[in-house]
């Protein structure tokens, strides 16, 4: 064997992962009752081309087809998330049997074909009612969810083994309530970071209530997509904005989950919005529970530099003029940074992925990782004959599982790697029209194609071992 094939261990958890609004379709039946997805892709100007989850790729009703698609490429473990308002529709009380069982069913089926279930609680679909009486910002909404992982740990304790509090914390509060480009759409920074506390708080008293209803099998963990963050030069101001929006995307939540506080930089560089006074004694080590692992999401690093204050930022983040998901950072800009870029106009870095693993290996040296997210949206068109050849996405993906494996012969202790995403699906603001997927969905008849990268992903899967480039 070349020495340029990347072998994987044994047992490496190779999957595929979704979201809860982004595929399941049938929002209102069983029960189900809008969540914040709901009522923000209904509103009008919120979505690309007014696009909503009302059908999605109709995984509801096609969930048996979706895991038999799994099994056919080999799929060893299958990320999904559980929709919170179909569970319990008004994020409190009691909770819908129908609405459990779908999930429930889903496990049985995914562990009937080999596959291991992996559970998100909270994938970004928080339940109406709750954000009518406040959302994030308010601390009831940390309670709201523990009772809420208690319900679920209760359910699917016996048939799921890896379980997963948060998806990507972060996007909850910054993009939902600073930036206003994610449910529920609000633009206030202040709010943004109390919810980004009450989600710390939420994750860690849904790990106790967990550990309370899931047998000593159980493995617990959270998904955050820290941002891998690069100054443009070298120069002291450059990287003190790099600091500072490492501060706001990443030690924001591992500060009090892991660390045990929060960084003291980040409350400084805060102190003119909030003195986080929300934060009461005792929080953090309500936050601070054991985890079995963390999951990584990643897509693309952030180049950031500093400004004077005078010119509007250059903003290479997708958010244009509008405002901004980094509280406080008025002064940073964000870059694009050079190379080849994915139909999000994201940079085609792996480097990145090496960089964040080993990152996370030096600071939680005790955790073992998983990659909960990676992957890159192509504008993938059918041939005549039907199939979807999609040459990018497989060069994508190489390089960033190639950048895996560099990460674990340098150490970092990796479990597994999730593509995202099986499907092709509803992308949040920007609707269907960007796609993610290893399969490929007409939205007119539902039919689901796998591109010629999840064929190649089959195969990886099938040998462990990923061939030198251009094989
Ligand atoms: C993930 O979000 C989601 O978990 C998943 O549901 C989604 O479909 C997938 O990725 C693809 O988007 O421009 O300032 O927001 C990733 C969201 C996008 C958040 C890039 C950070 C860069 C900083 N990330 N974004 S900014």
């Amino acid at each position: 064997m070349s020495d340029t094939t990347a072998t994987f261990p044994e047992g490496f958890l190779w999957g595929t992962a979704t979201a809860a609004y982004q595929i399941e379709g049938a929002a209102q039946e069983d029960g189900r009752t809008p969540s914040i997805w709901d009522t923000f892709s209904h509103t009008p100007g919120k979505t690309a081309g007014g696009d909503t989850g009302d059908v999605a790729v109709d995984h509801y009703h096609r969930r048996t087809e979706d895991v038999r698609l799994m099994a056919g490429l080999g799929v060893k473990a299958y990320r999904f998330s559980v929709s919170w308002p179909r569970v319990q529709p008004t994020g409190r009380g009691p909770a819908v049997q129908r609405g459990l069982d779908f999930y429930r069913g889903l496990a049985d089926e995914l562990l009937e074909a080999g596959i291991k279930p992996v559970l998100t609680l909270y994938h970004w679909d928080l339940p109406q009612e709750l954000e009518t009486a406040g959302g994030w910002p308010e601390r009831d909404t940390a309670h709201r969810f523990a009772d809420y992982a208690r319900l679920v740990g209760d359910a699917l304790g016996d048939r799921v083994e890896l379980w997963t509090t948060l998806n990507e914390p972060w996007c909850s509060a910054f993009l939902g309530y600073a930036a206003g480009v994610h449910a529920p759409g609000r633009t206030d920074p202040a709010a943004a970071l109390r919810a980004a506390h009450h989600l710390n708080l939420a994750h860690g008293l849904a790990v106790d209530a967990l550990r309370a209803e899931l047998p000593a099998r159980a493995q617990i963990s959270v998904s955050l997509n820290p941002a891998v963050v690069r100054p443009r030069t070298d120069s002291e101001a450059d990287r003190d904005a790099a600091r500072r929006i490492d501060a706001l995307a990443t030690r924001i939540f591992t500060g009090p989950m892991l660390d045990g506080a929060y960084p003291p930089d980040l409350l400084d560089d805060t102190a003119r919005l909030t003195d986080w006074s929300f934060v009461r004694d005792g929080d953090v080590a309500l936050i601070r529970r054991p985890l079995d692992s963390i999951g990584l999401n990643y897509y693309t690093p952030t180049v950031v530099s500093a400004t004077d204050g005078d010119a509007p930022p250059e903003r290479a983040d997708g958010h244009g003029g509008g405002a901004s998901p980094w509280p406080a950072a008025d002064h940073v800009a964000f870059h694009q940074p050079p190379g080849e870029r994915t139909a999000m106009g994201w940079t085609v870095d792996p480097t990145g992925l090496t960089d964040l693993l080993l990152r996370f290996s030096a600071d939680a040296p005790d955790l073992p990782l998983y990659i909960t997210e990676n992957g890159a949206a192509y504008d993938d068109k059918p041939e005549p004959d039907g199939s979807v050849h999609d040459p990018d996405r497989i060069a994508y993906l190489h390089g960033h599982i190639g950048a895996v494996h560099r990460a674990m012969r340098e150490g970092a202790d990796v479990r597994g790697y999730f593509l995202w995403s099986l499907l092709d699906n509803f992308e949040w603001a920007y609707g269907y029209a960007k796609r993610f997927g290893a399969v490929h969905v007409d939205y007119t008849t539902q039919a689901r194609t796998p591109k010629s990268s999840a064929n190649w992903y089959a195969d990886l899967i099938r040998t462990g071992a990923l061939p030198a480039p251009g094989l």
